[in-house]
């Protein structure tokens, strides 16, 4: 397609919104009376990582574990007074990032008041925003019109472990209507980011209680990683990945989750074929997943409530 052709379609794309199915729309704000809400967004969002950019590794994370509890309805935001909603659960203690999306609903509720925009709304603008930032991947569209939970629970937390095999990894995305491309291409996601030394430890120094390391981690990397985190070390962090897509298949996949990606014969290929075309259609395939992400379980039409604050029911 001549350039000014596809130019042409993306115009026409954003004038008339496209449709995604179900109740869901891009520039859906555009006609429900908030034309500057994704603008808004993205410079709340732009202003806080440019000032920590660790924040977009964190708000990433975020609205992952959001959409795998009770789908991407802002359930993860919810405070207990009796701390026992879904941010209190152990995965949980490392999410950070919660103040930005408070403060993204705080200025679209003065500039556009009425309680039009939900906290979900907010989260998945949020996070094209921060992959725009950060990963330098390409446009994709943002279908808009998600409504928020009135549901967080501690006990409904079960996110997928670091410690998991990729058989449980493909049940747990498929689970999520996720196939197993999205589980390969959503773990790239640990391209960027921190972990605990306390969720590695073993691995790199006592993996069957022999004093070994798993042997699925390259020696070299092991070395990097010891030095690092000390073996009774349980809050230093370490960056997630020291090169590129290419960690996992040079075996420098800082978590059993990531390593065991290279055990399947699908989530294997799909590495491989990334390696050969040197990550050639990894920023596209990224971005389709995360539209997906959005998609899961989301509350639409009557379904819910728009919050009025983000961390709280109303
Ligand atoms: C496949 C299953 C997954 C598992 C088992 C997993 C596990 C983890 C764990 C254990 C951490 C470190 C937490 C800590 O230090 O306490 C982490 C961090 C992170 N995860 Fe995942 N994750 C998974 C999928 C994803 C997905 C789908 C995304 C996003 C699309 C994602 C994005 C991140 C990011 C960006 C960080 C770094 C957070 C930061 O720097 O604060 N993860 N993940
Ligand atoms: C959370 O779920 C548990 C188990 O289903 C239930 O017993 C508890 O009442 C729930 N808590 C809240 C606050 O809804
Ligand atoms: C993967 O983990 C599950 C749950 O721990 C276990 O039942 C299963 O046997 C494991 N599969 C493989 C191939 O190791
Ligand atoms: C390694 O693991 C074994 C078995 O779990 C344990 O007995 C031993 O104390 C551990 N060693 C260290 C240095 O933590
Ligand atoms: C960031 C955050 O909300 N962390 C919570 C995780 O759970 C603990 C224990 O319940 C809370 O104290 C934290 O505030």
């Amino acid at each position: 397609m001549a350039l000014k052709n596809l130019l042409a379609l993306v115009v026409l794309l954003g004038v008339v919104g496209v449709s995604f199915g179900g109740d869901l729309y891009e520039g859906y704000y555009r006609y429900n009376n908030c034309p500057q809400m994704e603008y808004i967004v993205r410079d709340v969002t732009y202003h806080y990582i440019y000032k920590d950019p660790t924040l977009a590794a964190a708000l990433l994370r975020m609205h992952f574990h959001d959409c795998f509890v009770r789908g991407c309805d802002g359930s993860v935001l919810i405070k207990s007074p009796n701390n026992d909603a879904e941010r209190d659960a152990v995965p949980n203690l490392s999410l950070r990032g919660y103040e930005v999306v408070d403060t993204v609903k705080s200025v679209l509720e003065s500039e556009c008041p009425g309680n039009m925009i939900s906290c979900s709304a907010c989260s998945e603008t949020l996070k094209k925003a921060t992959t725009l930032q950060e990963i330098k991947g390409p446009w994709w569209p943002v279908p808009l019109g998600r409504r928020d939970g009135r549901v967080s629970n501690i006990s409904e937390a079960n996110l997928p472990s670091p410690f998991a095999n990729v058989t449980t990894l493909k049940k747990n995305f498929a689970d999520k209507g996720l196939n197993t491309k999205d589980l390969v291409v959503l773990s790239g996601a640990h391209t960027i980011g921190v972990s605990s030394c306390g969720l590695i430890s073993r691995r790199i120094y006592n993996f069957t209680g022999k004093g070994d390391s798993d042997p699925a981690l390259n020696p070299e990397y092991v070395v990097e990683l010891k030095k690092r985190c000390q073996p009774t070390d349980v809050t230093t962090s370490v960056d997630m990945d020291p090169t590129d897509v290419n960690a996992v298949s040079e075996k420098k996949g800082l978590f059993i989750s990531d390593s065991t990606l290279l055990d399947d014969w699908e989530t294997n290929l799909y590495i491989q074929k990334q390696v050969l075309l040197n990550g050639f259609y990894f920023n596209k395939d990224f971005s389709d997943s995360m539209v997906k992400l959005g998609f899961v379980g989301v509350l639409t039409g009557d379904q819910g409530e728009i919050r009025n604050q983000c961390d709280r029911v109303n």
